[in-house]
């Protein structure tokens, strides 16, 4: 890490590990209001239009779609038809863009109150979410895969987490369409709990019978995006995507969290709880033309070790 970047991370860094400061300079139209938190509790998901604006996502679109590790490092990932997706994952962020952007207050202030409370009956204190990992999500013209109903906690069930007390975070990079195979969900579906899920092709898909039970029950719901539109996605929401058959790219950033009281009791291929820096929603043009480069702390995960899609096939 060079000097500059390791002093960045110093300045942005604030308050001590682990006890992070809520009052620090979070933009306020950059957190969720009441409407849109209660929304999230009863349909399972948020899109929050443009949290990142058109000149962060200039920005974050050239030095994403230039960066040779985030492409180098992907795997991918076939549907029942042989159509890929290709994954870049990483555990731990590194100090670059995509660090700045997993770090930044307008996500981890919002996830936070996102996890806390309302649900779970377990606390009223506010939760301190944890990084669990990110992942580039490239589905590239005409060959992109499609992904089966799942959802996520089906997966993360197994590693060990008592809780459904995780969310996913999606940044959308390019535009997000039907034709280029966007994400849907099913609306309200996270109230089902989690139900089990069976491998088809390398991916666990949850139970068909139930999947078809509740696409006649939950409305299904496209989400459209526009660079810079944010999903918050709740873990037991079900959702899927189709293939791309279009001519355009679908990329995205999906960040994932988990809250350090949901640590988990099996040690496995995600970290367990380590504090998150918070870092000021200004990081992000900060890091213009950063992307990964070679000891800058971030941690790829190792695939070999990535049983989970196996073990939910157990089930
Ligand atoms: O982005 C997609 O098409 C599917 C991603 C997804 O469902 C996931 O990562 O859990």
């Amino acid at each position: 890490m060079t000097a500059q970047l390791e002093s960045y991370t110093l300045e942005c860094t604030d308050g001590p590990v682990g006890k992070r400061d809520k009052t620090s300079s979070t933009l306020p139209h950059n957190l969720l209001t009441e409407e849109e938190i209660t929304r999230y509790h009863k349909t399972g998901y948020l899109v929050k239009n443009g949290l990142f604006t058109s000149e962060e996502m200039d920005v974050f679109f050239s030095t994403i779609k230039n960066d040779v590790i985030v492409t180098g490092r992907s795997h991918t990932r076939l549907d029942s038809e042989g159509f890929y997706s290709k994954l870049s994952l990483w555990n731990h962020p590194g100090i670059n863009l995509y660090g700045a952007v997993a770090r930044s207050a307008r996500i981890i202030d919002n996830v936070e109150t996102l996890l806390s409370g309302y649900s779970h009956g377990l606390s009223a204190e506010r939760e301190e979410a944890y990084h669990y990992h990110s992942k580039v999500m490239i589905k590239e013209p005409k060959v992109g895969g499609a992904w089966e109903w799942h959802q996520d906690y089906g997966y993360w069930y197994n590693n060990g987490c008592l809780f459904p007390k995780m969310i996913s975070v999606m940044v959308a990079i390019d535009t997000h369409t039907e034709e280029n195979g966007c994400l849907q969900v099913l609306e309200g579906s996270h109230n089902m709990g989690r139900i089990s899920h069976t491998l088809t092709g390398e991916q666990a898909g949850a139970d068909m019978n139930r999947v078809e039970q509740s696409k006649s029950r939950f409305k299904k719901y496209p989400i459209l995006c526009n660079p810079g539109d944010t999903l918050f996605l709740h873990c037991n929401t079900l959702h899927a995507s189709a293939q791309n058959k279009s001519n355009y790219p679908r990329w995205s950033l999906i960040c994932c969290y988990n809250t350090k009281s949901n640590n988990p009791y099996i040690p496995h291929h995600h970290p367990c709880y380590s504090p998150l820096d918070r870092w000021d929603d200004s990081a992000v043009l900060k890091f213009k033309g950063v992307g990964i480069t070679e000891g800058d702390g971030t941690h790829f995960m190792d695939h070999e070790k990535d049983l989970s899609a196996k073990k939910s096939g157990l089930q």
